[in-house]
């Protein structure tokens, strides 16, 4: 997609413009006026309250699954529609700029990946479909996260829109702002009223309502496994039984370092994966293996490398670390630092300016299996290993059940090939940073607790999504025809 250059004067101005300019009128966001809570967005960094957000309710979610209807358009004019969004969305780049920082606190650095790639997926999807010629299921239902409150939202939404689907999305409570932004863009494109509706609101009553009603063909939802499991429970009750659930789940992401790194580009690495977006990233690297040789040195570059860090404001060019999402995040995060500190594993921790934030925090554990739940935070647990173990760190890993990314750093092909194939993950990034997944090159998703597939911007994602192919009539084929289709 097209780049956004913060060393370009012009854009500068654009993004400053955009800064203090008004937010988007939260009107779009009142569905169904009166009828759901009225909920404060609180801009992270500063505490202060952005808009007032009046969500939908579970009688608002009945009639707008009532309203929904497929997107009866041929593909070609489907896919030139969300082209014609992504151009819409690269227009407004300002405005998103400053609702990503104010909403969901994101640095700006942040801020740009996120439209970038919510662009990349309306051009991908548009493409996919093309090829395909997918033909819609129904209604779909598309729950977002607040963590990547764009990119998400408009990959979930532009992949269901792609097959002709009507969609009823549901935003994070903490980003609705950036998720009505998109939604005005994608109907000024051409996308019908009926086909994508947003419903924000709450996952007991909101969510609850857009997963239960047997009128909804299949679900979307990026969030927690815990969630994701209920959801499961919800559809099993009332759906077809082939109706898609389509989840993407946390992680307890490991990254094994031998001897034989190059510490300097590992240690690069291992900063940007567990402390850039300030750790909240479900791809983001929780347990670091380093290799007992060479651990002291390594652990002191990083914590120096954590030094560097510039943590604060994040419209500020040179912030790494924003604040994290809300009080009730930064409170269970710090208990966990406050944990490790009482039991003397805390290594390094930086610390946070004052409000929403978390100093990134470095602690050191015995194995991954000390990790009960994933921290959604900048928090990196290391441990160390033998390169005789090196196969129980891998059993290890994989004994978590979560499988999303996986990082190795190491020179020795053989090692990198066997760790490959031993470790159960989605993503599987060798020595590199594990974040930052690309839509089309390097699709996302995982095994596991952390998610069913198929992957996020990957070849399978429409398919699964669109109705089946349907199936050749009964008694239609001999053994030979089965045959052939085997040899073809
Ligand atoms: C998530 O944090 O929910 O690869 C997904 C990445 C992102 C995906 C993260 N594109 O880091």
């Amino acid at each position: 997609s097209q780049g956004f250059d913060l060393t370009d004067a012009d854009t500068l101005a654009r993004i400053e413009a955009a800064r203090d300019g008004a937010l988007p009128d939260a009107g779009p966001l009142t569905v169904r006026p009166g009828t759901g809570a009225t909920r404060p967005v609180t801009n992270p960094a500063t505490g202060e309250t952005v808009a007032q957000v009046t969500e939908a309710d579970a009688a608002t979610v009945t009639r707008a699954i009532a309203d929904a209807a497929t997107w009866d358009a041929p593909v070609a004019e489907r896919a030139a529609v969300l082209r014609r969004a992504a151009a819409l969305y690269e227009r407004d780049f300002g405005p998103f700029f400053a609702v990503l920082a104010r909403e969901a606190g994101k640095t700006l650095s942040d801020a740009v990946g996120e439209l970038r790639e919510a662009v990349d997926f309306l051009r991908y999807y548009a493409g996919e479909a093309e090829r395909g010629d997918p033909a819609p299921r129904g209604i779909l239902t598309a729950i977002s996260p607040w963590n990547f409150p764009l990119a998400i939202f408009t990959g979930q939404v532009a992949a269901a829109l792609a097959t002709g689907a009507g969609v009823l999305a549901k935003p994070a409570e903490q980003s609705p702002l950036v998720a009505a932004m998109a939604v005005r863009l994608l109907h000024e494109a051409g996308v019908p009223a009926a086909a994508l509706q947003l419903l924000p609101g709450d996952g007991a009553t909101v969510g609850r309502a857009l997963t239960a009603d047997p009128r909804i063909a299949g679900v979307i939802f990026t969030g927690s496994t815990e969630t994701a499991r209920a959801i499961r429970a919800v559809m099993a009750d009332h759906l077809d039984p082939g109706a898609p659930l389509i989840a993407e789940t946390g992680g307890l992401n490991a990254m094994i370092v031998d001897s034989t790194a190059l510490p300097e580009q590992a240690v690069r690495d291992i900063v940007l994966s567990a402390f850039r977006s300030a750790g909240q990233r479900c791809s983001a690297l929780r347990c670091l293996y380093v290799q007992e040789d060479v651990a002291p040195g390594l652990i002191e570059m990083i914590q120096g490398a954590m030094d560097e860090l510039t943590l604060g404001d994040p419209w500020d060019l040179s912030t790494d670390v924003g604040p994290v999402i809300d009080m009730a995040a930064r409170d269970s995060i710090a208990a966990h630092v406050d944990t490790a500190r009482k039991q003397g594993r805390l290594l390094h921790e930086r610390p946070a300016p004052e409000g929403c934030f978390v100093g990134p925090a470095l602690i050191r554990i015995d194995g991954i299996a000390d990790l009960q739940r994933e921290i959604f935070g900048p928090v990196l647990h290391v441990a160390t290993f033998r390169a005789a173990d090196l196969h129980a760190v891998t059993r290890a890993v994989n004994a978590t059940g979560y499988g999303l990314t996986f990082g190795l750093h190491s020179r020795i092909d053989t090692r990198v090939q066997d760790i490959a194939d031993r470790i159960h993950a989605g993503n599987l990034y060798v020595n590199r940073n594990q974040i930052g997944a690309i839509v089309g090159s390097q699709p996302f998703g995982g095994e596991g607790l952390s998610g069913t597939g198929p992957k996020a911007g990957g070849p399978f994602y429409l398919p699964r999504l669109a109705a089946p192919a349907p199936a050749p009539a009964a008694g239609s084929w001999t053994r030979e025809d089965d045959a052939d289709r085997l040899r073809a």
